[in-house]
């Protein structure tokens, strides 16, 4: 089988990144959307979307998404996938808000985990909730995984019928807490996937720009962004997600695979056209 061509997702903000840590995090509807279009232009098909009050404190706002979203579409052509992850400590019912803005993706943590010092809570009942609001909705869930149990997960909640195979699962390697990021645990965690489901790689901190290079090594795809790493390298702060975003695409050519057009993505990660 030819190796399809790598999607690129840049997480531009996150929940837990601070303007402290770097002046070049962007806040506000348009400062998200002016971010998501140097993204796209870098080659970015997906925009992984938090939302942030004007004050920098995260939130699941549904008007804030609504407007951030609105304001993406109107700059550029990206698959925005909202986060239903949120920030710890987070109820459900918050959590999901984003979902009625009809994303065409969302996110779908597939387990708890320690978080740092925090814990990071989705027992099953809130998985399974979410995953029904996304199926109602037609939206097409990214699996997040910290773990090897929540690739696990997934196979059960496949079993059940609460989670549609094939699917698009994102490996989230190095949260303290979670899985370390390692070529011999990404190995471990593919050879776990469902025939004809498709990966991602999103490395923590120092391992993100070696784990996406990895992953489109090994014909996965990746994701960048400064809600995961704020570095392009050691001691140097990226201007933006974009320029990670930059780093990928010449990663994914330089390992024979073509950067993802967000039409092609769609096809890939099994997006229906919507109005
Ligand atoms: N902020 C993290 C606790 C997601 O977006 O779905 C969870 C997170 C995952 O960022
Ligand atoms: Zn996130």
């Amino acid at each position: 089988m030819p190796v399809p061509p790598a999607i690129l997702t840049a997480a531009v903000c996150g929940a837990e990144t601070t303007r402290a840590q770097t002046p070049y995090l962007p806040i506000t509807a348009d400062e998200l959307a002016a971010e998501a279009e140097k993204c796209a232009r870098a080659g970015a098909a997906v925009i992984h979307l938090h939302v942030r009050r004007d004050d920098g404190t995260p939130t699941q706002d549904g008007a804030l998404f609504e407007k951030a979203i609105r304001a993406i579409r109107a700059r550029c052509d990206v698959i925005v996938q909202t986060s239903t992850g949120g920030a710890v400590g987070m109820t459900a019912d918050e959590r999901a808000q984003p979902l009625d803005c009809n994303p065409e993706m969302a996110t779908l943590n597939a387990g708890s985990l320690n978080f740092g010092d925090d814990v990071f809570l989705n027992p099953f009942p809130m998985v399974r909730e979410f995953a029904r609001r996304m199926r109602e909705r037609g939206i097409v869930p990214e699996l997040e995984c910290y773990d090897a149990g929540h690739v696990e997960s997934c196979l059960a909640l496949a079993n059940e019928g609460v989670i549609e195979l094939p699917a698009h699962f994102d490996f989230v390697l190095g949260v303290r807490g979670g899985l370390g990021a390692s070529e011999e645990n990404l190995r471990f965690l593919v050879a776990k996937l469902p025939a004809g489901s498709s990966f991602s790689v999103a490395g923590i901190g120092r391992h993100q720009l070696p784990m996406a290079e990895m992953s489109l090594r090994l014909g996965g795809h990746a994701r960048c962004g400064l809600e995961d790493n704020i570095y392009l390298s050691k001691g140097v702060l990226a201007k933006g997600s974009f320029e990670l975003v930059a780093r990928l695409a010449e990663m994914a050519r330089a390992a024979g695979r073509a950067v993802a057009t967000p039409a092609q993505a769609r096809e890939l990660l099994r997006i229906r056209a919507r109005a």
